[in-house]
C-alpha cells in the first residue's frame, strides 16, 4: 500500500469517538469528515451512498472497503496495524476481551438509546418521561455488571493491568451517562478505570478536543 489513509466520518458525542481514539492512538493517517447528527447530516444522499444505514461512524480504508460498526472498526485499526490494543488470537485474554467488547457494544451502548431518543420509542410525548426513566435504570443496571467485571480483573482496566480499546470503548459510554460524576462516585472500579484511560495524553488530547471529557 502506497500511502495508508483512511477516510473516517463520524459526529461528536456518537460511538464514532471510540474509533477515532484508536485511529489517533494508533497515528494512523486519515481524512475525517465531521457530520452533525443534529442537523441530520447523517441522512444525506451523498453519505447514504457511502453507509446506507446512515449511521455514524463508518470507516473507509485506502483500499475502497467500507467498515461499519465502531467496535469492527476498533478492533479492525488494531489487528492491521498492530496497535497492540487488542489481545491477538492466540493470547488467553482473548476471549475474555471478545466478551467485554460484544457486550459493551451489544448491550451497553444499545441500552442509551431510550434514554437518549426517546421519542423513537414513546407512544407520545407525554410518553417520554417514563421511556426515559426505564432506559436510564438499565443503563445503571448494565454500568453495575461492567463494575462487576472490574472487581473480577483486579483493575484499574477490564483486563487488568493491561490496557486495550475496550478501556476507551468504555470511557466514551461513560461519558453519555447524564451524570457521570454521580455514576463515577458511586462505581469506584468504573471510577478508577475511567481515570486510567483518560489519563492516557492520546485519549485526554481527542477527547478534550471532541469536548467529551466531563468535569468529574
Ligand atoms: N451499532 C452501531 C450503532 C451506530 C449508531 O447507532 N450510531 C448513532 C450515534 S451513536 C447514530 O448514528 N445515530 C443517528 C440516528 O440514530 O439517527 C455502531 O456501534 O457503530
Amino acid at each position: 500500500m502506497a500511502e495508508e489513509r483512511y477516510r473516517y466520518y463520524w459526529g461528536r458525542r456518537t460511538i464514532g469517538l471510540a474509533p477515532l481514539i484508536v485511529l489517533e492512538e494508533g497515528g494512523l493517517g486519515y481524512d475525517r469528515v465531521d457530520l452533525d447528527i443534529a442537523k441530520g447530516e447523517h441522512k444525506d444522499p451523498a453519505y447514504l451512498a457511502v453507509n446506507p444505514k446512515g449511521l455514524v461512524p463508518t470507516l473507509v480504508t485506502p483500499e475502497g472497503q467500507v467498515i461499519t460498526e465502531a467496535a469492527a472498526i476498533s478492533l479492525y485499526l488494531s489487528e492491521r496495524h498492530d496497535l497492540g490494543l487488542a489481545p491477538s488470537i492466540d493470547e488467553a485474554e482473548r476471549g475474555r476481551f471478545l466478551s467485554l467488547l460484544m457486550f459493551l457494544t451489544n448491550s451497553l451502548q444499545t441500552a442509551h438509546k431510550p434514554y437518549h431518543w426517546a421519542e423513537r420509542f414513546a407512544r407520545d410525548a407525554a410518553d417520554e418521561p417514563r421511556v426515559r426513566a426505564l432506559g436510564l435504570a438499565e443503563v445503571e443496571r448494565l454500568h453495575g455488571l461492567v463494575e462487576a467485571e472490574l472487581a473480577t480483573s483486579g483493575g484499574p482496566f477490564l483486563l487488568g493491568t493491561r490496557y486495550s480499546l475496550v478501556d476507551s470503548y468504555l470511557a466514551v459510554l461513560i461519558t453519555w451517562h447524564p451524570e457521570p460524576a454521580s455514576l463515577l462516585a458511586r462505581h469506584r472500579g468504573l471510577e478508577r478505570c475511567f481515570r486510567a484511560v483518560t489519563s492516557r495524553p492520546v485519549v485526554e488530547r481527542v477527547m478534550r478536543a471532541a469536548d467529551e471529557l466531563p468535569p468529574v
